[in-house]
């Protein structure tokens, strides 16, 4: 790997962030507390809401793929849009006001937006702490038509409901379809190869399925798996299921999550593999479906985060189970071949599909659209896998937050675009270039399906920048990268 530090110098502390300008600027904390105050007195408003047209717009996205980020200034820059001139309703001044409502949902988790708005745009900015859940969020837009039918049409109100949900829940759908032997079968032989499941692989050769279940031995079988699983998230893999393992939040300890993968058999009644498989239907049955049939079946728009230069980084079978995965999120979007989705999306379906390559301000802007080629490369190889049609779908790079500003250095006598920030880890100010995506997606892409061990002409660096102090202008939300043609593309067409 490429040390990015190595581009820091002299010309690096003595650059000046562009946007780091403070004075008589508005500071976001004022436009949190007054969001806080709005929601007070909305209060209990939300009466006949029911009859209002309502967008449900699903975000998901594997763990750490940036849903947090992304939602908290999507409404903050939905509130204050003068840096969503992308955004049609937004540019034309439909929109006349943006303001936080209770959600429709009275037991899901509030999406804690004040919370981290605050740690994203306060004085001494961080990331927010990750969330392992569910949580829905209700923005409330009123929107005056604007041109010829202007005039003969009052304001209107949509309510955008925003859920967020961890992707990896989204993968289990795939295991509706298969029983306990083709699952462990697939899943064995995937890891197979995989330095991060050594452990497991030794707990597994001291097992026998067909001996009498022992619980502590199950505990440690599970145990094994899951640190595998966790490992491979860690090293960038995609296909880590079943996804509760990973988020099991007030599920863990429990039966349903204690099984692992075992190799082909037909055991007795009591053994450690009849148990293993019927808890892993018990899994299907209790954990998954109703995600899917209360949540996942009610969304009408839908966005995919990826951490696609996460993935390139961490090399071609990352990048192949990125793709993978990317095909199998597809499939459940395509309710007609799949009996249960069928059932429970009752002929109505997801509308519009958004893969987004998040983190793009690692990139410097020249570098963009190679990273959408690449997203989108990878969209149509899933919908042609997946035989798909249905939703609208788009690929977009985008940053939910953007931490690093743009430069052009010298180095080894030729001119290489940069981006700068602040090294999370230290806090040291570096310039950084992560290397050179190809024009050609297939540069990636084909090296990647055929299992390369290694990139071959290209190392790709990833650093973690920390989010810079803002100071911002009257109605101007977080500075982002193409969150406007984000929401344009979401629910642009109900403005
Ligand atoms: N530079 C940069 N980093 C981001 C951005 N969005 C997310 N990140 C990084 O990714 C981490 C995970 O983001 P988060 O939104 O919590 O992911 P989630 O687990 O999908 O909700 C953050 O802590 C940041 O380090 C972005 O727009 N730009
Ligand atoms: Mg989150």
């Amino acid at each position: 790997m490429r040390d990015p530090r190595g581009l820091e110098g002299a010309e690096g502390a003595a650059y000046v962030v562009g946007w780091y300008r403070r004075g008589r600027n508005l500071i976001i904390g004022d436009i949190a507390d007054e969001v806080a105050r709005r929601v007070e007195r909305a209060g209990s408003a939300v009466s006949g809401a029911f009859l209002e047209p309502t967008i449900r717009l699903g975000v998901t996205g594997l763990s750490r793929a940036g849903k947090t980020v992304f939602i908290t200034s999507l409404v903050a820059n939905l509130m204050n849009r003068a840096r969503m001139g992308q955004l049609r309703a937004a540019a034309q001044g439909a929109i006349r006001a943006a303001y936080l409502q209770p959600q429709p949902d009275d037991t899901l988790p509030r999406f804690d937006y004040e919370t981290h708005l605050a740690a994203l745009t306060g004085p001494a900015p961080h990331w927010p702490d990750s969330t392992r859940a569910i949580s829905e969020l209700r923005l409330s837009l009123k929107v005056q038509p604007t041109g010829l039918v202007a005039g003969l049409r009052g304001p209107r109100t949509l309510h955008l409901d925003i859920v967020d949900y961890p992707g990896e829940w989204l993968l289990d759908l795939g295991l509706i379809e298969k029983d306990f032997a083709q699952w462990s079968r697939e899943t064995l032989e995937r890891l197979e190869n995989r330095p991060q499941a050594e452990a497991f692989r030794a707990a597994l050769s001291g097992a026998d399925p067909a001996a009498k279940l022992d619980e502590p031995q199950a505990q440690a079988l599970s145990a094994a798996f899951t640190g595998y699983l966790r490992a491979a998230r860690e090293d960038g893999y995609s296909d880590c299921t079943p996804g509760r393992f990973l988020l099991p939040g007030d599920l863990a300890g429990s039966p349903v999550l204690t099984f692992a993968p075992l190799p082909p058999g037909e055991h007795g009644r009591g053994s450690l593999g009849r148990e293993f498989a019927r808890r892993y239907e018990a899994y299907k049955r209790e954990v998954v479906k109703p995600f899917f049939r209360d949540h996942f079946a009610r969304l009408d728009r839908q966005v995919v985060l990826v951490d696609a230069l996460g993935a390139i980084h961490a090399g071609p079978q990352a990048v192949e189970d990125m793709r993978r995965a990317m095909g199998d999120i597809l499939g459940a979007f395509r309710p007609g071949q799949n009996n249960f989705l069928s059932q429970i999306f009752l002929g109505r379906r997801i509308e519009r599909i958004l893969f987004a390559a998040t983190k793009a301000d690692h990139l410097h802007h020249s570098q963009h659209a190679k990273l959408t080629a690449i997203m989108e490369a990878l969209l149509s190889d899933a919908k042609r896998r997946a035989d798909y049609a249905g939703a609208t779908t788009a690929a977009l790079s985008i940053a939910g937050l953007r931490a690093t500003t743009e430069d052009t250095v010298t180095h080894d006598g030729r001119a290489l675009d940069v981006v700068r920030g602040v090294l999370l880890e230290d806090g040291r100010r570096a310039a950084f270039h992560p290397g050179h995506l190809p024009e050609d997606p297939a540069h990636l892409l084909t090296p990647a399906r055929q299992g390369a061990p290694a990139w071959l002409d290209e190392d790709y660096a990833i650093m973690r920048f920390a989010p810079q102090p803002l100071s911002l202008k009257p109605g101007e939300g977080p500075p982002h990268i193409r969150l406007d043609r984000a929401a344009e593309f979401l629910i642009g067409d109900r403005l």
